[in-house]
């Protein structure tokens, strides 16, 4: 089963799970012209089915981009848990580290900031009302 390139449903939301890579605001720009945002994670099970379909580096929608340290979600709504990797996020040697990764699926805690003009894979969520 390729889920890659294909919305795939779970829990009330569609995720689409790109097949090739962009930088972060290109990758959003994708998805909103697909009518949807970046994944937003708002439970732990989320955060599991996320991190379990991020083969490779892959954006989320969170991003300090606005003002540095304040992580927001693409929906405006502010950060409340979080699985940061120990150590991130770090903004590492000053580089603008803005924008949010999932780096190592095998762990929970797999969020990396990276500079939001690498190019990666990134999901997308559309939230469903029955
Ligand atoms: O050691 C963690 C550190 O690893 C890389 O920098 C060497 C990451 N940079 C990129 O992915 C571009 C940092 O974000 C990360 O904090
Ligand atoms: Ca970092």
């Amino acid at each position: 089963l390729n889920i890659f390139g294909e919305w795939v449903y779970f829990k009330h939301s569609f995720y689409y799970i790109s097949s090739t890579t962009k930088s972060w605001p290109n990758s959003r720009n994708d998805c909103l012209q697909r009518g949807a945002d970046l994944v937003i994670i708002n439970s732990k099970e989320e955060q599991v089915c996320v991190r379990v379909t991020s083969l490779w580096r892959t954006w989320i929608g969170l991003t300090d981009r606005e003002t540095e340290g304040t992580w927001r979600w693409v929906d405006g709504t502010f950060l409340s848990t979080s699985y940061w990797i120990t150590g991130e996020p770090n903004s590492y040697e000053d580089k603008n580290e803005d924008c949010v990764e999932i780096r190592n699926p095998e762990s929970e805690d797999s969020w990396n900031d990276a500079p939001c003009t690498y190019e990666k894979l990134w999901i997308c969520e559309k939230t469903v009302a029955f």
